[in-house]
């Protein structure tokens, strides 16, 4: 088969599906060589790897190993584009604070959502995973961040992210809050008091960029 563009996101997928380790790093190395930018490999290649994966473990055709196995198999991945994406940014266009909630083990979103912040040139402070609510607010005053952002995937541990707003709001810390993660939505976030919301990796950019626009107010 030729080395398409499209081969080789396919190929980036199915390493993810079939959790091949092999697959996983012959394909990155392949997207490399084609210039395949790092975020198409995040989220059309190696992402709808685990968009399968979710759809096949809901239908109950595979099991937890299986999905935790697609997982490492997804980090893997990642690690190999990681120093692509922009590895020569010297500033900062600020610190964002970053955690998934306290109860909740799920981290692959995250940290997507972490790989697209720093390409764009923020620093970002990963709390990483089963993070308590004070957890966020100490490193929020101590890293001076702009944004406290948090993952939640699911139903029982969203309450978390609720927490995290209250904790805030009761120091008064002029930070604001950005959610996502899979059971998450818009309406959950605007009835927490929450300040943004991303569905996916790749608009978490653009909406961080919108939020540190409004705050210094150009
Ligand atoms: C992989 C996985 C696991 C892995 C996690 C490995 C790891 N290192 O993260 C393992 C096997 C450990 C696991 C364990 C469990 N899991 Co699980 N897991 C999943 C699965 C299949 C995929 C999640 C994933 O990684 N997706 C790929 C990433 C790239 O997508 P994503 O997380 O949605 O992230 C994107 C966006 O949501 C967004 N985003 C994510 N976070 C953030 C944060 C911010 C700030 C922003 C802006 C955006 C953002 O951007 C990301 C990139 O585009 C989901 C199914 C699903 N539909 O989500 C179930 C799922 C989340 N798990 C579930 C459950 C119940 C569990 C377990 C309790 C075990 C069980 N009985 O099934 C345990 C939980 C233990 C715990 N205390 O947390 C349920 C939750 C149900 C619910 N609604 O409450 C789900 C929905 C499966 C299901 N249908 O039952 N799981």
């Amino acid at each position: 088969m030729m080395d398409t563009k499209e081969n080789v996101l396919q190929m980036l997928k199915r390493a993810v599906e079939t959790w091949d380790m092999e697959l996983v790093h012959e394909a990155s190395a392949k997207a490399l060589s084609l210039g395949i930018t790092p975020y198409e490999a995040i989220e059309k290649g190696l992402g709808q790897g685990m968009v399968n994966i979710s759809e096949r473990f809901n239908e109950g055709e595979i099991f937890l190993p299986q999905v935790l196995a697609a997982s490492k198999a997804m980090e893997e991945g990642m690690a190999v584009f990681e120093p692509y994406i922009g590895k020569d940014s010297h500033t900062t266009k600020g610190m964002i604070v970053i955690g998934t909630v306290q109860g909740d083990v799920h981290e692959i979103g995250k940290h997507v959502v972490c790989a697209f912040l720093r390409g764009a040139g923020y620093s970002v402070f990963d709390l990483g995973r089963d993070v308590p609510p004070d957890d966020f607010l100490e490193a929020a005053k101590e890293k001076k961040a702009y944004i406290v952002a948090a993952s939640a995937l699911m139903t029982t541990t969203l309450i978390g992210q609720k927490k995290i707003v209250r904790c805030l709001k009761e120091e008064e810390l002029n930070v604001q809050t950005l959610f996502g993660g899979a059971c998450c939505t818009r309406k959950w976030v605007e009835s927490i008091g929450g300040d943004a919301y991303c569905s996916c990796g790749s608009e978490v950019v653009e909406c961080v960029d919108k939020m540190l626009r409004a705050r210094k107010g150009d």
